[in-house]
């Protein structure tokens, strides 16, 4: 048993692939973008739970494998996008563990094969990750950053942000973990969580997007503070490419 050879092996056999889940706008609920979201259909065992394999991926120093398959896999879907006249950007997860030196120009080159604008990718790191060594981080950040690629933040409020490196660190994008958003509606304190989260965001120039929106309630709350985007089972699960594209073709022609 090896798990990496086994993700190799998947990966050749077409049974990892990447689902969509939209991210909307708070004003008009226009589709500001999605988050790639990987899966192992397995062919004996089904759909492996991502949260697991990528960990133990993770864990085996390998990720850089499972990230490049996503990346270009978004990116090669970018690119047709653009040549059907969509700009759709996409956030594609990323690990600590990728964060080497050589990472920023990877990831360019990725960008040139499938021309697409390093404007419509967006990097999401989470909170404990970001945080984990900035120092380290704020070069290979910068970098990326230079590129156009945006970073988002993510699961943030469940990690210890430094608000000194939260200024300092080249971040577009909190998203606010959805435990808040779930408990928003019967805690106060989550709530107020919440409102000091896009309160921060704000005043440090950022976007605030609030993940795992499940209620028609948190849509009017999350409106009245100002959020910027929503992502969560209200407006999609995450989906593979065909559904993705039925869901936009809905909106498009009820628009
Ligand atoms: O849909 P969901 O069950 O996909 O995701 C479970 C967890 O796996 C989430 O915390 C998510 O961030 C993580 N995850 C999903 N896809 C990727 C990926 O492509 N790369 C990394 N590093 N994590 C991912
Ligand atoms: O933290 P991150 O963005 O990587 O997490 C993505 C995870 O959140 C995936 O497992 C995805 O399936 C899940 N997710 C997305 N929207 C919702 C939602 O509205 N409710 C719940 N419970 N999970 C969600
Ligand atoms: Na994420």
């Amino acid at each position: 048993f090896n798990l990496v050879t086994q993700f190799r092996q998947a990966v050749e056999s077409g049974h990892i692939s990447v689902y969509y889940q939209p991210q909307v706008t708070l004003r008009n609920q226009e589709l500001r973008g999605v988050e790639a979201l990987v899966r192992w259909q397995h062919p004996e065992f089904g759909m492996v739970n991502p949260a697991e394999f990528v960990k133990a991926i993770e864990a085996t120093g390998s990720i850089d494998i499972l990230f490049d398959h996503v990346l270009n896999t978004c990116l090669k879907q970018s690119n047709l996008w653009l040549g059907r006249g969509l700009r759709i950007p996409v956030a594609v997860n990323v690990s600590v563990r990728n964060l080497t030196a050589d990472f920023p120009d990877r990831v360019a080159a990725a960008l040139a094969t499938h021309q697409v604008p390093g404007e419509l990718l967006t990097l999401e790191l989470t909170e404990s990750n970001m945080m984990a060594d900035p120092e380290q981080s704020l070069p290979i950040l910068s970098a990326l950053h230079a590129q156009g690629i945006k970073i988002a933040v993510d699961d943030f409020g469940t990690g210890y942000s430094s608000l000194a490196y939260l200024r300092r660190l080249p971040v577009d994008e909190l998203k606010i973990d959805r435990s808040f958003i779930q408990g928003m509606s019967t805690a106060l304190g989550d709530l107020a969580i919440v409102r000091s989260i896009i309160d921060l965001g704000h005043s440090l120039n950022l976007q605030v997007i609030a993940e795992g929106v499940e209620e028609e309630s948190s849509r009017e709350v999350l409106r009245s503070m100002r959020c910027d985007g929503m992502q969560g089972f209200l407006f999609s699960r995450p989906q593979p490419i065909d559904r993705f594209e039925a869901w936009l073709a809905a909106r498009t022609v009820r628009s």
